[in-house]
């Protein structure tokens, strides 16, 4: 597996050509609803390349070139929702980690209209690096086909964005190489709500700076791994961390 990542890796420095992949339907209740009907139709919808400067306000949905025209979608608190991957192969085919967060649309307006700015957005869902001292590194989101998660149940009714992102790091040995795949759903919870105060509360761009973006995961192999972003709200419930097994990726391009 080691090898086959570093194989994946040097090919990709050596082309500048790779396999790239985007997020293009919610998955709701089980069910894909159509491509980019509830998520924002991404700047990457053709190109599958990933976004590389955080410092970009791209790094919020990653939707300045794209016309938004996506839709809303109801969804209940403590309801599993997600992402599926699409791309060349469909599925996140690079090693790297996983967060989802969510921002509330202010007061009065829609969601479908809103930019996500200000220190607004919490996370909820992640899925990290695994790492032992310095022997090994794995990536268990590697080869997911999609990402499912749930809505936290103390999550306040309202409109909001969830925000997908899957950190490529096969060449984040160089600043600027990691590679963000993003994407936002819309969603409005109001089938059931909760009322937690959601936090703690972070801006995009704003929030990552090289620990997890900025290091080679190759040589030496990292003791420890620090996740990009604020801790998942909350604590403990529903939203826990949790890493599912899947059937690992053995072939590619
Ligand atoms: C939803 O899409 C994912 C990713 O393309 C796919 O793996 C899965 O089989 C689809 N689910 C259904 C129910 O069609
Ligand atoms: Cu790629």
């Amino acid at each position: 597996m080691k090898t086959f990542s570093l194989l994946v890796a040097l090919a990709a420095l050596a082309t500048g050509v790779s396999a790239h992949y985007t997020w293009p339907q919610l998955i709701v209740g089980g069910s894909n609803t159509s491509t980019w009907q509830y998520v924002r139709e991404t700047n990457n919808w053709q190109n599958l390349n990933p976004l590389t400067d955080v410092s970009s306000t791209d790094v919020r949905c990653y939707t300045s070139t794209e016309s938004g025209t996506a839709s809303t979608m109801s969804v209940a608190a403590g309801s599993t929702v997600g992402f599926t991957v699409d791309g060349n192969p469909s599925n996140l085919y690079h090693p790297g980690v996983l967060n989802v967060y969510m921002a509330k649309a202010p007061a009065g307006t829609d969601v479908a209209s809103w930019d996500g700015s200000g220190s607004v957005w919490f996370k909820i869902y992640e899925i990290s690096a695994v790492t032992d001292g310095g022997t090994t590194i794995t990536f268990p989101a590697t080869g997911m086909t999609q990402v499912t998660f749930p809505i936290p149940s103390e999550t306040p009714s309202g409109q909001y964005l969830i925000r997908i992102e899957h950190i490529a790091l096969h060449v984040a040995s160089s600043f600027g190489g990691a590679q963000f795949y993003i994407a936002c759903g819309q969603v409005d919870v109001r089938l059931h709500s909760g009322s937690g105060t959601p936090g703690p509360l972070v801006e995009f761009p704003g929030e990552y700076t090289e620990p997890g973006i900025l290091l080679d995961i190759y040589y030496p192999i990292p003791a420890t791994y620090t996740q990009p972003g604020p801790p998942v709200w909350p604590a403990s419930g529903s939203g826990a961390v949790t890493f599912p097994r899947l059937p690992r990726l053995t072939v590619a391009d």
